[in-house]
């Protein structure tokens, strides 16, 4: 469905002389500040670029729920579990959230997930890297949300309205979800030397992986220029990476953990730390399916599909049932 409205939609930022008069005035309302709502007017592409976004968003906290879910069952006291589940529980309810905000655009849940299913939609990149053990636990929820934190904080102001009031919720949830990773490595990282090197060691990996979570750089992003124009995305890619560095770089050192990079050094006439770029090859291939854990991830999410079909069907007879029983009423 989503992929067939992409077949049919045009692209390129337009310049305002070859805009239409109600394309215009979307703008207008664009810039002045206003949230757009459902049922207003909105350019095609508008409403597929959100569905687009809103979509993969919501896969991606479906399928981030998988590398921590593997850890429930081993976390390593029964405070730890319960937190655990809590958090893997939180991002069920942002995905559905997201859903919900899909759906005022025209889609159902079921169409897009078909969409993800059948490989015409993507999940963060993220997701595909394995955790291998529980300190990965603690790197996930401090790098992993915190990244989606930088990035979430900004699609408050989004101009879609449903999207951004469904973010003023998950980033209050991610915030906690965030300091819960940090607790993890502080406990880590402050205890033995064992604990310690399982710390760095999570750090090392999962450094670059989250610095992809914020897209290609500037220059190869196809979408940033038409989605910062309508308000879509607020910051560039690469000004949100930033950001993220520079907030975490102290954190690491609060920590007493080594920089994951050599090159992360603070540059006193930009007042901000350069770092080096993760490999974009890598990143291009993960989100072509090819990365550790892609074959995997979907594997697991066609399971559930396939197995909470007869929930699905049982639903809809039950909808229908009552739909016929109200028509037979009146
Ligand atoms: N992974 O033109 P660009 C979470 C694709 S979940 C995969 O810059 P855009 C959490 C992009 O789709 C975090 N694909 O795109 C959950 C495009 O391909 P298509 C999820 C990526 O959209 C559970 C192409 O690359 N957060 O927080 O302007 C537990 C060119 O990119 C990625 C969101 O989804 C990637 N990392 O900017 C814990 C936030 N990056 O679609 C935590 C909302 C790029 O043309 N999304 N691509 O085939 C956004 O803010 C933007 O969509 C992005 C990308 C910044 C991610």
């Amino acid at each position: 469905m989503y992929a067939q409205m992409v077949k049919t939609a045009g692209s390129g930022v337009k310049d305002r002389d070859e805009m239409s008069e109600q394309e215009q005035d979307f703008q207008d309302r664009i810039d002045r500040g206003e949230k757009i709502e459902p049922k207003d007017w909105m350019p095609d592409n508008y409403r597929i670029t959100l569905i687009r976004q809103i979509g993969q968003h919501a896969h991606s906290e479906v399928v981030g729920q998988l590398p921590e879910g593997n850890w429930i069952t081993r976390a390593p006291t029964l405070e730890r579990k319960a937190i655990l589940l809590a958090k893997v529980q939180d991002e069920a309810g942002h995905g559905l959230y997201l859903y919900g905000a899909a759906e005022t655009l025209g889609v159902s849940r079921d169409e897009i997930t078909e969409d993800l299913l059948a490989g015409r939609m993507k999940y963060s990149s993220i997701f595909n890297y394995p955790t291998l053990n529980w300190a990965d636990m603690g790197a996930v929820g401090w790098l992993v949300d915190g990244a989606a934190i930088i990035n979430q904080v900004a699609l408050q102001r989004t101009s879609y309205g449903p999207y951004a009031r469904a973010m003023v919720r998950i980033c209050k949830e991610e915030s906690f979800h965030a300091r819960q990773g940090y607790h993890i490595m502080m406990k880590m990282a402050s205890g033995t030397p064992e604990q310690k090197a399982m710390a760095q060691d999570a750090l090392n990996r999962l450094w670059y992986p989250v610095l992809m979570m914020f897209g290609p750089s500037d220059k190869e992003s196809v979408h940033t220029a038409q989605s910062m124009a309508w308000k879509i995305k607020m910051d560039t890619n690469d000004e949100l990476r930033q950001k993220f560095v520079d907030q975490t770089v102290q954190q690491i050192e609060y920590l007493g953990l080594e920089l994951p990079d050599p090159n992360i050094k603070w540059n006193d006439e930009t007042k901000q730390y350069d770092y080096s770029d993760p490999d974009w090859t890598e990143f291009f291939d993960v989100i072509k399916g090819n990365g550790p854990c892609n074959v995997d991830r979907m594997a697991a999410r066609n399971k559930a599909w396939d197995d909470g079909k007869w929930v699905r069907d049982g639903l809809m007879a039950h909808a229908e049932k009552k739909a016929a029983a109200k028509v037979a009423a009146q």
